[in-house]
C-alpha cells in the first residue's frame, strides 16, 4: 500500500527524458514535472551561436528590478508592458527577428525551428506561431546571463498577465521550451517548484518579477543543464535560475500556450 502511494505522488514530479506526444500531453496536464532531453542539439554549434548572441547588436536587458541583470536578444512580449506603441514595435520586429535568429545558425537547422516542427508533428492538433490581434509574434529569444551577476529570482510567467488579445481566450496552460546553448560548469541551475505562486506572491512578481529566494521553500527540482539540452516545463508554476560562474549562460526560449489537445499549441517569445 505504502509503495503504491509513493509511486502516485512522485509521478507528478517525474522528469521525462524524451519529447513525445505522450510526454507533451502529460506535461500540459501537469502529470509530470518537466521534459529534459539531453543532447537535443550539437553542443559545438550551440556554443558558437552563444558567442554571436553575447555580441549581438540587439542585445538589451529585461526591464524589471529583478530581471534587469539578464540580457535578451530582441524584444520579448513581456516588454510590451500593455503599451500600444511598444506592442506595435514588438509585432513589426517579429518576423525579421525570427529570420535573423534562424540565420545565426546557418547552414544548420536552428534548435528553435526543430522544436517548432516537433511540436507541430507531435501535438494532436499541431502547433502554430501565436498571433495577437492578427499580428505575428516573435519566437526564439536568446537569454544571456552574465557570469556571477545574473539570475532569475523565483517567478512565474503567464500570457494573460501581458495581453488581453482575443487569441489567448481559452488558454488552459502555458509551457516554456528552453534550449541551452552555453552553460557555466558551476551554477546556472534551473530550479522548479511544483506550485503556482500565492496571490500575495503574484503581486510581488508582477511588481519586480521575482520573489526573494529566502522567502520561498526549497525547490522540488534543481537541474544543471548542459549545452545542447532541451528542457520544457510549466512556467505558470514558480521557477528560478541561479547565478553561474566563469562564463555566460545562454539559452533560447519559447513560451507555448495550450488550449487542450483538440486545439493547436501556440508559441512565442
Ligand atoms: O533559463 C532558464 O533555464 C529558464 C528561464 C525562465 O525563467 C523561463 O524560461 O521562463
Ligand atoms: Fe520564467
Amino acid at each position: 500500500m505504502t509503495v503504491t502511494t509513493q509511486v502516485v505522488r512522485s509521478a507528478t514530479h517525474q522528469i521525462a527524458t524524451e519529447l513525445t506526444t505522450d510526454t507533451l500531453l502529460k506535461l500540459a496536464n501537469r502529470e509530470i514535472g518537466a521534459i529534459h532531453v539531453r543532447g537535443y542539439y550539437p553542443a559545438d554549434i550551440a556554443e558558437k551561436v552563444a558567442q554571436k548572441a553575447i555580441n549581438h547588436q540587439a542585445l538589451g536587458n529585461y526591464h524589471k528590478q529583478h530581471t534587469s541583470s539578464v540580457g535578451r536578444v530582441y524584444m520579448p512580449h513581456i516588454d510590451t508592458k500593455w503599451d500600444a506603441d511598444l506592442t506595435k514595435k514588438y509585432h513589426d520586429a517579429a518576423l525579421p527577428a525570427i529570420e535573423d535568429v534562424r540565420s545565426m545558425f546557418h547552414p544548420y537547422l536552428s534548435p528553435m525551428d526543430r522544436v517548432r516542427l516537433e511540436l507541430q508533428e507531435l501535438w494532436p492538433a499541431g502547433a502554430n506561431l501565436l498571433r495577437l490581434r492578427e499580428r505575428a509574434c516573435f519566437v526564439g529569444a536568446f537569454r544571456v546571463f552574465q557570469p556571477t551577476t545574473s539570475e532569475f529570482y523565483p517567478h512565474n510567467d503567464a500570457i494573460d498577465q501581458e495581453s488581453d488579445a482575443p487569441e489567448i481566450e481559452g488558454v488552459l496552460n502555458q509551457l516554456v521550451a528552453n534550449i541551452y546553448l552555453q552553460v557555466p560548469d558551476e551554477g546556472g541551475n534551473l530550479q522548479l517548484w511544483q506550485r503556482e505562486p500565492t496571490p500575495e506572491e503574484t503581486k510581488v512578481i508582477l511588481d519586480v518579477e521575482g520573489l526573494e529566494p529566502d522567502s520561498v521553500e526549497a525547490p522540488v527540482h534543481e537541474i544543471h543543464p548542459e549545452a545542447g539540452d532541451l528542457i520544457i516545463f510549466s512556467p505558470r508554476m514558480l521557477h528560478a535560475v541561479t547565478r553561474g560562474h566563469g562564463k555566460h549562460r545562454v539559452g533560447a526560449a519559447a513560451f507555448i500556450a495550450s488550449k487542450g489537445s483538440r486545439e493547436p499549441l501556440l508559441y512565442w517569445s
